[in-house]
């Protein structure tokens, strides 16, 4: 075999060459484009390198007429084994066509009509743009699917089979919301279900799909508002004693709020304080106490007996308000119940805030609420909402025990971290985001 390496400017130029060198049996090897600098090297040419064979037994001489080179097909640019054998490589090295049969050719076929293919491909282009666009929409599909499955997730956590769910999107949404801020399900769809109607009958339609769910979030949080009752602070009146007492589990934060409702009157207002403790079971409790009255300069009252609580009001008759500590105890314990209700008989025309955590379960905040309900508290007062980030069960427990909120304490310092409740302020907590 015989192996040659051409260059030419253009394929044309590289087989004629070649077949007129190496002849018509002669089969191309390989193809090569190269740059080769010009004149000055300021422009660059670009080559064809064809590397072609023939075998050495084929008759070199190129016949006149003969049949084009012959290139390995279907592969164009020489892509053809060069050691292939057998019967295609004889069908190759068969002798050229006779001269007169080249000397007439046939006639060219007539020209193909591609219509039918354009057809085709006009099918094929739109078949994969549906593709696509389907495609985009799956993901689009696929992502609310997400969100939704996230959503019943949560809804059936909270006990709530989807099915008693008819709420449109916008309600939907806004019960989730409620609902992972543990406000109870019965209870946020309850107000849902009031808030759609009351829209929908406000913006005189009846279609609930809708609902523009901003305008919802807003309404909603107003017909929250006005499920919050609120008490106004503590009354204090020229030359009447105002008497507060603060009752309440262990630990939620009785002292604490009752030195900074104590601070507020005496430093704030300029009014005449006194305390009073009817917790003399843990002597680090009236240490407690001791140390507020020395900072605030107010005096204390140490009762260990109903009558030593009935002298120390008598004593204290100048004064604008006396606020009154009691023992935390387990909301179960009853004889304690039973014996704190004795002193507050005492004090028939107080005000007895019920002191709950915000931090408290909201099923032991149901149950302290309805034993408390032995002291007959006349306002309740939540602790510790720094300490939470849910404060569904407020409203809970607001709904259930029917006791206006007086005040909201968010931390430990006496006296800036306590708020006079507004039902805003509990609605933004319990409904926030959106536009307020
Ligand atoms: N983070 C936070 N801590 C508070 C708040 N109110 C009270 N505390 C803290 O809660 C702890 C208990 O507070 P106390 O005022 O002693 O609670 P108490 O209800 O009087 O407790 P007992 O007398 O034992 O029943 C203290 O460490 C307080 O500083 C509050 O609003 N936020
Ligand atoms: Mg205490």
């Amino acid at each position: 075999m015989r192996v040659k390496t051409f260059e030419a400017a253009s394929m044309q130029e590289a087989l004629d060459t070649i077949k007129k060198e190496m002849g018509e049996e002669a089969f191309i090897l390989s193809t090569k484009t190269k740059k080769k600098a010009g004149g000055f090297g300021l422009r660059e040419e670009t080559l064809i390198e064809v590397t072609a064979a023939t075998d050495d037994a084929a008759p070199p001489a190129k016949a006149a007429g003969a049949e084009e080179l012959k290139v390995a097909a279907p592969l164009t640019y020489g892509l053809r084994p060069a050691l292939e054998s057998g019967p295609a490589r004889a069908a190759a090295s068969q002798p050229a066509r006779p001269a007169a049969q080249a000397a007439h050719p046939a006639p060219p076929p007539p020209p193909m009509d591609l219509q039918p293919i354009r057809r085709e491909l006009l099918e094929i282009k739109g078949a994969v743009a549906a593709l696509k666009d389907q495609e985009t929409k799956n993901t689009a599909i696929l992502r609310e699917l997400d969100e939704l499955k996230g959503m019943m997730g949560r809804l059936q956590k909270q006990g709530m089979p989807p099915s008693q769910l008819a709420l449109p999107p916008a309600m939907l949404s806004l019960y989730g919301d409620l609902v992972s801020n543990d406000l109870e399900p019965m209870l946020a769809l309850r107000l849902c279900e009031f808030a759609q109607r009351s829209l929908m009958e406000q913006e005189g339609h009846d279609d609930a799909d809708v609902i523009d769910p901003e305008k919802a979030r807003l309404f909603l949080r107003r017909v929250i508002a006005d499920y919050i009752p609120v008490a106004s602070p503590i009354q204090l009146e020229p030359g009447k004693t105002q008497v507060a007492v603060l009752v309440g589990p262990t630990g939620v934060g009785k002292t604490t709020t009752l030195a900074k409702l104590a601070a507020y009157a005496q430093l704030h207002l300029k009014q005449k304080v006194a305390l009073v403790t009817l917790d003399t079971y843990r002597l680090a409790a009236v240490d407690q106490l001791q140390e507020y009255a020395r900072i605030l300069q107010v005096p204390l009252h140490v009762a260990l007996t109903v009558e030593d609580l009935r002298s120390a009001m008598r004593f204290y008759q100048d004064r604008s308000l006396v606020l009154v500590d009691t023992p935390g105890h387990s909301p179960k314990d009853e004889t304690m119940l039973a014996q704190l209700r004795t002193f507050l008989d005492e004090l028939p025309n107080c005000e007895t805030h019920l002191v709950l955590s915000a931090t408290t379960k909201p099923r032991d905040l149901a149950e302290i609420a309805q034993r408390y309900e032995a002291l007959k508290p006349t306002r309740m007062i939540f602790t510790k909402l720094d300490e939470t980030s849910t404060y569904g069960p407020l409203l809970g427990t607001l709904v259930r025990v029917k006791r206006p909120l007086s005040y909201l304490a968010t931390g430990q310092e006496v006296p800036e971290a306590l708020e006079m409740a507004t039902s805003r302020r509990v609605a933004d907590l319990i409904l926030p985001g959106g536009v307020q």
